[in-house]
């Protein structure tokens, strides 16, 4: 195989999963501007997901978040999704829109809270049964606001027994992928804010617990690549919520912030044998004044494109000019791969695969947008929480 051919192989056998709240309506505290045509329950979300793989040919599956997306049955809701050409992806737990939570989940010092929060978990895991889902994504909103309001220590050691209810409960191919954030909505101290503690937890769970990585939530300036090659090497990277950021957790279009910040991430993904199934490539984005499904298509093709580029690095001549400790070399080989215009070779990739080389276009011209405002009239539009 010529080098180019294997470039093209990697890029048709990427999967970039899509996030279903992504396309229901979002907002920020002060205002969410409903959308025309949004879904208004998870099967329309679905067939929203089906049209971003039909045009982009690497969104194969698509994350679900309960209770949002809670419904009757989860093996019709499957058959709905292939029958559309994807397939059920993760599932996202929900601990954190309850008012029994206010003070955390699975870290209250209630264990009335922490059972209630338990049990939340472990329906998500019988819904993975029905949907055939490898893996549960967990995000916790706990923490405390102000110095003294609970035992930093006690709540670790909640964290930890809850994490270890669940992880026993897995089935032998399900996963359990443990997600930290920063800050928000806790400000003082957050009971899985960083990699290390996420990454000390998973490593006493075992082989089915792994860190994942979203990328706004971080402190501003974090090498995100660094921690990226970190769990890598650890055998600890389950996967990526994908996302942009300026200032916080602001779920922007991935790519758009930062495209160099995503090139080297996926980088540092292939350098390290990550671009496998093993690792989750998903969203978690929110599309607050945007178009939904085309800000997912062009999401999805940022990905590619950052792909292609960390894909197109000549290793050999870094690798040479790492050992001879050319500084300025080493670092064109890296630009010279970032600065390539990949886009007429995604055209092409596409091409190949049978789609328009031109996604955006070609979603315009499907006449989808136009079809779900006129027909999803009536009804109650999905966001968050519902
Ligand atoms: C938390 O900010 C988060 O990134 C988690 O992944 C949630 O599941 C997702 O947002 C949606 O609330
Ligand atoms: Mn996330």
């Amino acid at each position: 195989m010529t080098e180019l051919a294997a470039v093209k192989a990697a890029l048709k056998s990427q999967a970039v999963e899509t996030p279903s709240w992504a396309y229901g309506n979002s907002g920020t505290r002060f205002k969410v501007f409903a959308q025309p045509g949004v879904p208004r329950d998870p099967w329309e979300k679905l067939a929203d997901a089906a049209k971003v793989h039909e045009f982009t040919g690497v969104a194969p599956t698509v994350a679900l978040h309960i209770p949002w997306d809670k419904v009757d049955d989860y093996a019709a809701l499957a058959k709905y999704a292939e029958e559309r050409g994807v397939k059920l992806g993760a599932i996202n737990s929900n601990t954190f829109q309850d008012d029994a939570y206010k003070l955390g989940s699975i870290c209250h010092a209630d264990p009335a809270v922490r059972r209630k929060a338990l049990d939340h978990l472990l329906e998500c895991v019988d819904i993975m049964d029905a949907t055939g889902s490898r893996d549960l994504k967990l995000w916790f909103a706990d923490g405390t606001n102000y110095p003294g309001q609970d035992d930093l220590r006690e709540r670790q050691d909640r964290l930890a027994e809850g994490l270890a209810e669940v992880y026993r409960r897995l089935g032998e191919n399900q996963r359990m992928l443990l997600e930290y954030k920063f800050f928000e909505p806790a400000f003082y101290s957050t009971d899985v804010p960083d990699w290390g503690t996420a990454y000390a937890h998973c490593l006493k769970l075992g082989e089915k617990a792994q860190v994942v990585v979203d990328t706004g939530h971080h402190a501003p300036g974090t090498n995100i690549e660094f921690i990226v090659a970190t769990l890598l090497r650890e055998g600890k990277l389950g996967g990526f919520d994908f996302n942009s950021r300026f200032y916080a957790d602001d779920d922007l279009m991935v790519g758009a912030a930062d495209p160099f910040q995503l090139f080297r991430i996926m980088y540092e993904v292939i350098r390290g044998g990550g671009f496998t199934p093993s690792v989750a490539f998903m969203l978690d984005q929110c599309h607050n004044i945007e178009a939904k499904i085309p800000a997912i298509i062009r999401s999805v093709m940022n990905v590619q494109e950052a792909t292609a580029k960390a894909l197109l690095v000549d290793r050999e001549a870094l690798d040479a000019a790492q050992r001879s400790g050319d500084v300025l070399e080493a670092n064109a080989v890296i630009m010279d791969a970032y600065n390539t215009d990949v886009r007429p070779l995604l055209g092409s990739l596409r091409e190949e695969m049978g789609l328009d080389p031109d996604p955006m276009a070609a979603y315009r011209r499907s006449g989808w947008a136009e079809k779900i405002v006129a027909e999803r009239v009536g009804g109650q539009q999905a966001g968050w929480g519902a």
